[in-house]
């Protein structure tokens, strides 16, 4: 709970009809993928850019790590405070790719070939991370494990789990919930849930 002063600061800080919540809902859709041998686990980074590059888990986890603390809200009105998340950043990331003129967009695919976009521009936002761990602790197989997308500005849907790919797009390429009716962008301080919204 959170009372006076500490409940207007917080205001300003969750996006509307979302509610706070201290727990850590699990939320997707198909399978969590378990991981036995790390070794079969690769990143592929490819479309509109000059060579496709495929990292290996050990290569992945030798680039430079950075820690994000944000907030994060999901379409179905929950929203968690303060999380620390620790990765690789996008930023970091982009220093090992040639991304082509034409590139605007960026599908990040999942395990399942389940997929979500989102503009580069906001992909190639400084807050936004491959993050590995989250609040001190490597991130859980149902949370995401070994690596999820953290976009905080978007809702948390664009945030995507078991990540082992990203494709650099001349055109937009609605997602698994894009497909499903879902918005495009999905800014969540613009309410910016449905593709009517
Ligand atoms: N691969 C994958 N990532 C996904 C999803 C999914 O279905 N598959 N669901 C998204 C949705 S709707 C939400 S709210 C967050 C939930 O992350 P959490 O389970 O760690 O809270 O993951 C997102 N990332
Ligand atoms: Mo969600």
């Amino acid at each position: 709970m959170y009372f006076g002063k500490e409940r207007k600061n917080l205001d300003s800080r969750v996006p509307p009809d979302q509610n706070v919540t201290t727990g850590f809902p699990v939320l997707h859709h198909g399978n969590v993928p378990y991981y036995s041998d790390m070794s079969k686990w690769s990143l592929k980074i490819f479309g509109a850019v000059e060579e496709s590059i495929i990292f290996s888990y050990e290569e992945f986890m030798n680039l430079p790590q950075y820690e994000y603390t944000n907030d994060i809200h999901c379409v179905t009105g929950w929203s968690k405070l303060d999380n620390v998340w620790k990765g690789i950043s996008v930023k970091e990331l982009l220093k090992h790719i040639s991304i082509l003129e034409e590139a605007k967009y960026v599908i990040l695919h999942a395990e399942e070939g389940w997929t979500t976009n989102l503009p580069l521009e906001d992909f190639m936002k400084e807050t936004s991370l491959l993050a590995h761990s989250h609040n001190g602790e490597i991130l859980t197989p149902e949370h995401g494990f070994p690596l999820r997308a953290v976009i905080p500005h978007l809702y948390f849907w664009k945030s995507a789990k078991w990540v082992r790919g990203i494709e650099f797009s001349a055109v937009d390429k609605p997602g698994f919930w894009e497909k499903n009716g879902y918005h495009m962008y999905g800014d969540p301080w613009r309410s910016q849930r449905f593709e009517w919204d």
